[in-house]
């Protein structure tokens, strides 16, 4: 039997792992949605289109693939997320019903549609939008190619870790596949002669080393490398502090795990560590302002450095043709004639004061216990702002905190949360949100409820924009105070309890990591002006800089 258009590209997004299509229908892809219901894939009805890309992406993360759905036009609000997966390397798959093109061809006024010009075929504007912020697209309005589009398109997601877009005119929904000769995808290459040169490389600059320490960034994440890289490390004894980005790039338990590096803003003894050593081995981060610490980091020359953006490049050498992961892969093959004595004293080994005093919760209180009641099986997602800056120094396994650390949106934390659970059902899930980032995508606890999902949500609630306030504070960073422990009144489910002390905190905290079934809401009541030691390290760079 010759399968539609539309059923196809849902039997291979099965065959390759997907199980939940995260969207809002619309009458443009109604059709694609009827065909999902009657699919094993299930459709996660969401509150609006940037949470399900948010949720997609949260997904993505952790399982390697994540697809989101939406109708043309009103849905590009979800550009804000792709651009984030776009960003921060997550694979994701965006698939948007869109006008008939027969629909089209009688008139060019139709609704949703913005259609700058009326010499098109169809509207090609959402098109135009996401070549902006998606690695490859394809729409969907042939039957003789829409075979090969669609397997290009989602081989360019798997192979490149970027979010790539999808469209279908939706009277190609149901339209049969035509017969046509199949392309195979080829997977690149390295090439062998550059990559073993590059090694040859790595092996006279370590030999040199008295002390080299990795930095590993979130790509080691995405290309699934952390076992790959925890050999070589372990084989040689040579540290691994990890990226913001690429926090648990490898698990932080592990005792060759140094702690976060982010120049300026990394705790002083990860920072001295870091930058007394004498070779740097930077893996799969973007050196953007927010992973070196507004450029604070301390590189040294000495410098073996490789992510996708800009290949590999060792000391002042760059190697071309080299797929960062062949090259990661075969850095355990090396053959050095040292191991490293590796002073460092492992971050897994600080011990956390227990919490009972009756005292009001900071954030830095709040973080120490959390951290002490941390298990092995919990996933953070958090926020940005200082749910992002007190959360970094939390030790946690590898692949489980998930954050907008590089494009810093806000609202990704309730969303990512809810998604991260349904992603990983043995897991339990805490999501970290300050009070302005939760009232942008609130409403997604609603979906929390109708899938019976139960993350633990955390409110930062310091009653206000606080990471702007030591910037440049102003009324504009006064938010509404809400009622938020009548959330889940609102939204028929979960629990939701405010806290004042440490002691309250420790206790509410105990009781929602033990109970499961439904969400837990803890609004923390903090001081406006209670900032973590990141943040304030964080502040104090900027106005350094200004000074400049
Ligand atoms: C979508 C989006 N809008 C605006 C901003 C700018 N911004 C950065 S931090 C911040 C304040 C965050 O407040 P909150 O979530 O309460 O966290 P806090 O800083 O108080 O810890 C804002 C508005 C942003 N990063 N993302
Ligand atoms: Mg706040």
């Amino acid at each position: 039997m010759t399968l539609s258009i539309g059923q196809y590209l849902l039997d291979k997004l099965h065959s390759i792992g997907v199980r939940h299509i995260y969207g809002l229908p619309g009458d443009y892809v109604l059709k694609f949605n009827k065909l999902i219901e009657e699919h094993p894939i299930k459709f996660i009805n969401c509150t609006i289109e940037n949470s399900a890309g948010y949720m997609a992406d949260a997904e993505a993360r952790l399982l390697g693939l994540g697809v989101a759905c939406i109708t043309y036009g009103v849905g590009i609000g979800i550009a804000n997320s792709i651009a984030q997966a776009f960003v921060e390397s997550s694979p994701v798959i965006i698939i948007s019903g869109a006008a008939g093109t027969d629909e089209f061809s009688k008139c060019h006024y139709l609704h949703h549609l913005i259609n700058k010009t009326q010499q098109d075929q169809a509207d090609i504007t959402q098109l135009e939008i996401f070549k902006q912020i998606t690695g490859a697209q394809a729409v969907l309005n042939d039957p003789t190619t829409a075979e090969n589009e669609i397997n290009r398109v989602i081989h360019y997601c798997l192979e490149n870790k970027k979010p790539v877009y999808i469209e279908i005119p939706r009277n190609f929904i149901h339209m049969p596949l035509d017969t046509c000769k199949k392309i195979e995808f080829v997977k690149k290459e390295s090439e062998n002669s550059s990559l073993k040169e590059a090694l040859d490389e790595v092996v006279s600059i370590l030999q040199k080393s008295r002390q080299p320490v990795i930095w590993a960034g979130h790509e080691i994440l995405r290309h699934r490398l952390s076992s790959d890289l925890l050999k070589f490390a372990e084989e040689y004894n040579i540290p691994i502090a990890s990226s913001l980005l690429g926090k648990t790039a490898i698990s932080e338990h592990h005792p060759l795990f140094l702690g976060l590096y982010q120049g300026g803003m990394s705790r002083p003894e990860v920072q001295q560590f870091f930058e007394k050593c004498d070779c740097h081995i930077i893996l799969g981060t973007v050196l953007s302002d927010v992973e070196t610490g507004i450029f604070s980091a301390k590189i040294k020359e000495n410098i073996i450095f490789a992510n996708t953006l800009e290949g590999i490049r060792i000391h002042h050498h760059t190697y071309p043709n080299i797929l960062f992961q062949d090259f990661i892969k075969d850095l355990k093959t090396i053959k050095l004639q040292k191991k490293f004595s590796n002073q460092f004293h492992s971050h897994s080994s600080r011990k956390l004061p227990f919490i009972s005093r009756n005292a009001k919760i900071t954030v830095t209180r709040l973080f120490e216990c959390l951290q002490y009641y941390l298990k092995k099986d919990n996933i953070v997602v958090t926020d940005i702002g200082d749910a992002l800056f007190g959360s970094e120094d939390l030790i946690l396994d590898e692949n489980s905190f998930l954050a907008s650390a590089y494009f810093e949106t806000l609202g990704f934390g309730a969303p990512g949360a809810i998604a991260a659970q349904l992603a990983m059902p043995g897991k339990r899930v805490i999501g970290i949100v300050g009070d302005g980032g939760f009232q942008m995508t609130a409403m997604e606890l609603a979906t929390a409820v109708r899938y019976k999902l139960d993350p633990v949500i955390i409110v930062l609630n310091n009653h206000g924009y606080g990471t702007e306030r030591p910037l440049l504070e102003g009324s504009y960073n006064d938010i509404q105070d809400w009622n938020y422990t009548k959330i889940p009144e609102v939204v028929g489910g979960g629990v939701g309890i405010e806290v004042r002390t440490e002691m309250e905190f420790e206790k509410v905290l105990q009781e929602a990591l033990s109970t499961r079934g439904h969400f837990f809401l803890i609004e923390a009541e903090l001081d406006k002006l209670d900032f973590s030691p990141t943040m304030k390290r964080f502040s104090a760079l900027v106005h350094k800089n200004a000074k400049k």
